[in-house]
């Protein structure tokens, strides 16, 4: 009472409930609050850091400085002091004061792994220890969510920043926790997508998937083939002037996104969904004769040529830049709704296109249109169907394919919430925030075994999504229950708990400026 008193006196939005140890999306592993241990962030905080994690402390820093107002100058040293980054070999000995009890056990940093982490909050201050720096990046996400709501303001705000007592030991579920950004049937500028990242890094999703081609659009920049941008690139849905991505602003985007560790999985969807490239270039089309451009939004219409091996010369030559300008390890080949190619020959297409993208020293990702295709070393199928019978996909399995769940009924970021929703599709049916959080990707297709599940995804696509306000209202609330699917253990799965976890990001967002749907069945504080 005395602490919301002085924090009401000093000018902070009057009795936000203080954060608990637990409130945090996606639900961390192991939550051992110790109420008589919180810390309060004051003016003269550094954040001291051992050189391989400075990077992190830097961005923990940005985010903390426009609220509070503090400094929050970042010393380069280990030594302990009030917010501590601490990068530990797998094999180092548990922080001195760390809450050692039955239930956490002591530290082990082997089990942290590539993104885990440690969170220790005492009066005397805060440590955040891991492995990598990507574990240290998704501990001080969870610092922040510890924070008053008001640490997400763009100008200083008087609030008592304290964050609550205890330890938090925590590490994703599954490796691969993405979402995709459909740039193509509607551009978006560099901006927007830097954005989007954030949003992603903000839940602990580390892959973002981009649609770069459709019908619509060729939204990258190939020097060998330079009209599928500029010829290919200039329509979208809507007749819009469309637009599409220099090799710097795609640079751009993959920089950002590493700095969040977040990699990005470049998409080149083949053979069908390929009109914009077929106006560029009518020597693909089948019939050798341009297409007139396209803004509609029906699919399964166009297609590159199987049978000219001018097509393959295309597929080499992309598939070799986007991957030469790609530091991650994966490139989506699309392979969807290719309906007008007849199954025999769509089959030897994607067997050479699967070949090409292996030749680059990437993984083939594809939609799970290419499961019945032979397979090769390490291919990824994303799945995107609405009945988890499907003996093709669990067939690519049992012969080396893993899965990236992405159920249409789920998953998919652009259906409607509710039939009212004004933008949005249906054809999967309506999306509500709790249909996005009620499955298990470990069990959704039948007769894959969960070590055969990489991860999950969320796909945006963007028929009818124009702008960033569009993209952001699509994406919350759904986007943070996929991001707690994807890294949550299984057993802090349920429903009441999530939704009013759910709830308290609410005033996150609004105070970030984030738009979001108000899902009726919130409790939005
Ligand atoms: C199906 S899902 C598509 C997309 C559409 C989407 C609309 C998938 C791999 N293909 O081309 O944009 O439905 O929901």
């Amino acid at each position: 009472l005395a602490r919301a008193a002085a924090g009401r006196a000093a000018g902070a939005l009057a009795g936000p409930a203080p954060v608990r140890l637990g409130d945090v999306v996606p639900a961390p592993e192991q939550v051992l609050p110790d109420p008589a241990g919180h810390f309060t962030l004051s003016a003269d905080a550094v954040l001291q850091v051992s050189a391989a994690g400075r990077d992190v402390a830097e961005q923990l820093a940005g985010w903390l400085r426009p609220a509070t107002g503090f400094p929050l100058p970042v010393a380069d040293t280990a030594e302990g002091g009030p917010l501590t980054l601490t990068l530990s070999p797998a094999d180092a000995a548990v922080p001195s004061g760390a809450v050692a009890t039955a239930a956490s056990g002591p530290v082990d940093h082997a089990r942290l792994g590539d993104e885990g982490y440690r969170l220790d909050v005492t009066a005397g201050g805060v440590r955040i220890t891991a492995v990598t720096p990507a574990g240290l990046f998704r501990g001080a996400q969870t610092l922040r969510q510890l924070l008053p709501a008001p640490i997400e303001s763009p100008t200083v705000t008087a609030a008592r920043w304290a964050v609550p007592g205890g330890t938090i030991v925590d590490r994703p579920r599954f490796a691969y926790r993405g979402a995709m950004l459909d740039v193509a049937r509607h551009f978006f500028p560099v901006e927007d997508v830097l954005r989007v990242v954030d949003h992603l890094a903000r839940y602990k999703l580390n892959h973002l998937h981009l649609h770069l081609t459709d019908d619509q659009g060729w939204r990258i920049a190939v020097d060998s083939w330079p009209r599928l941008a500029e010829v290919g690139g200039a329509t979208e849905v809507g007749g819009g002037t469309g637009g599409w991505y220099t090799r710097d602003d795609y640079r751009r985007i993959v920089a950002y996104a590493a700095r969040r560790h977040v990699t990005v999985v470049p998409e080149i969807d083949l053979p069908g969904h390929t009109n914009a490239a077929l106006v560029a270039y009518p020597e693909l089309a089948p019939g050798k004769v341009a297409p007139p451009p396209y803004t509609g939004t029906e699919v399964g219409f166009s297609f590159v040529d199987p049978a000219d091996e001018r097509t393959y010369a295309f597929v080499a030559d992309v598939v070799g830049e986007v991957a030469a300008l790609t530091p991650g390890p994966w490139l989506h080949l699309g392979g969807d709704e290719a309906f007008k190619v007849p199954a025999d020959s769509y089959r030897t297409f994607v067997e050479r296109a699967q070949r090409l993208v292996a030749a680059t020293g990437k993984t083939v990702v594809g939609w799970h249109q290419l499961a019945p295709a032979e397979h090769v070393d390490g291919r990824v199928l994303q799945w995107w169907g609405t009945n988890g019978d499907d003996p093709e996909t669990a067939d690519a399995v049992r012969r080396g394919a893993r899965l990236i769940l992405s159920p249409g009924n789920h998953a998919y970021l652009d259906m409607k919430y509710a039939p009212d929703t004004p933008i949005g599709n249906d054809w999967a049916g309506l999306i509500d925030v709790r249909r996005a959080y009620e499955w298990d990707p470990a069990t959704h297709v039948r007769g894959v075994p969960a070590e055969a599940v990489l991860g999950v995804e969320a796909p945006l696509w963007t028929e009818t999504v124009t702008s960033r306000a569009e993209i952001e209202f699509m994406l919350f609330p759904r986007l943070p229950a996929i991001a707690e699917l994807g890294w949550s253990p299984r057993e802090t799965h349920d429903w009441p708990r999530f939704r009013s976890r759910l709830a308290a990001q609410g005033p996150r967002w609004t105070i970030a400026g984030i738009t979001f749907h108000p899902s009726p069945k919130i409790p939005w504080p």
